[in-house]
């Protein structure tokens, strides 16, 4: 991830503060003070080499950076520029918290870290929705046809009140297939009702309340219809530091996300070998105090299983030992390293061997 232009974006980005006036300071900066875009407006909007890794250093988080990171990719200005190898340029995620920040900006990336298993996918996500949802890579227009784009003419992006300042909400409007970013910067699941009705979407035909509207909720990948008078009071709930992306309008849509890589060495990629490689999701789940893992791998070869709290942190290794072919089968008591039990939450289950590795969340509610 690499930033450069926007220094007053990136620095709102990089000294937020997770507080109610942070999001107003946040939103503030993004607005452009109104002059977005158009005089003292910084047009590209992308973070510096290893920004995502800096900056969940400097929250030392890597699960704060999840709101932000959904913020960055819906807002507007030129995409994101993402590219996967940056050779030359920091050390990947490292862990929250470790000290050498400049370590990690020159050196060999090493993406074995566990934030990724958190991040990977959100980012994955975020660069495919502003891909191939108008709404969020739309530039602003000259909607009064006088020869310039600035303040006079209509906004592309829009702040919605949640209630709650800890909670962020915008529209980006776009006909028929308007743009919903809600997220939460606070520690604590929150649950927001938001006036998208007055919030400013456009359709073709007018909008119409006892008319039917699809809601294609991107993050969490389902579509549903609803009233248009249901708009008035659409209520959210957002997990700690969760994101929602919605496109509200006429249609079902809903992003396509390939899978991501597994393959960690490029030079012995192997269909047939990927497809057998499986970590199944654990069950049951959520659980308490105690779930089945199982899984799969095409050839012997040295396996770990490790469980990982959402902050990347390590909670327990399961295995680290040489299998052979086949399935296979444990079970995790809900325990960490040293016997104790760990608390309610959500639990990331890392399967690895020497070629690929596959992530899991595992839900557990004592
Ligand atoms: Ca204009």
């Amino acid at each position: 991830m690499d930033a450069a232009y926007d220094w007053i974006g990136y620095n709102a980005f990089r000294s937020f503060s997770f507080s109610s006036g942070g999001v107003n300071n946040l939103n503030n900066t993004l607005q452009n003070d109104g002059f977005y875009p158009g005089e003292n407006s910084w047009f590209l909007r992308f973070l510096e080499n290893q920004d995502e890794d800096r900056i969940s250093y400097i929250y030392n988080s890597f699960e704060r950076t999840m709101p932000i990171a959904t913020v960055l990719f819906t807002v507007p200005g030129l995409p994101v520029l993402h590219y996967g190898q940056e050779v030359g340029f920091g050390k990947g995620m490292g862990q929250p918290g470790e000290p050498d920040l400049n370590t990690r900006r020159r050196g060999i990336i090493d993406w074995n870290f566990g934030g990724q298993q958190l991040l990977q996918p959100h980012y994955q996500r975020l660069a495919h929705i502003r891909g191939q949802f108008p709404a969020f890579n739309q530039h602003k227009k000259d909607t009064n046809n006088d020869g310039q784009v600035n303040s006079s003419d209509a906004s592309d992006f829009l702040r919605i009140s949640t209630g709650d300042g800890i909670v962020f909400a915008f529209l980006r409007p776009w006909k028929d297939e308007n743009g919903i970013t809600v997220v939460n910067f606070s520690n604590s699941v929150k649950t927001v009702t938001l006036n998208l009705v007055s919030s400013g979407m456009i359709f073709t035909e007018p909008f119409d309340a006892a008319g039917t509207y699809w809601v294609n909720d991107l993050i969490q990948d389902s579509s549903y219809q609803v009233i248009g008078s249901e708009l008035v009071s659409f209520q959210v709930t957002l997990d700690a530091y969760g994101s929602a992306i919605f496109a509200i309008g006429t249609e079902a849509h809903l992003p396509e996300i390939p899978p991501l890589p597994t393959v960690v060495s490029i030079n012995k990629p192997a269909d047939k070998l990927v497809s057998s490689f499986a970590l199944k999701q654990n069950f049951p789940n959520p659980f308490n105090p105690e779930t089945t893992i199982e899984f799969t791998i095409p050839v012997t070869d040295k396996i770990k299983l490790v469980v990982y709290n959402i902050l990347g942190e390590k909670i327990k290794t399961l295995l680290d030992k040489r299998l052979s072919s086949g399935r296979h089968q444990l079970t995790w008591d809900g325990t960490n390293e040293s016997g104790g039990s760990v608390a309610s939450g959500i639990y990331l289950l890392r399967l690895s061997s020497s070629k690929f590795s596959q992530v899991k969340r595992m839900v557990l509610l004592r």
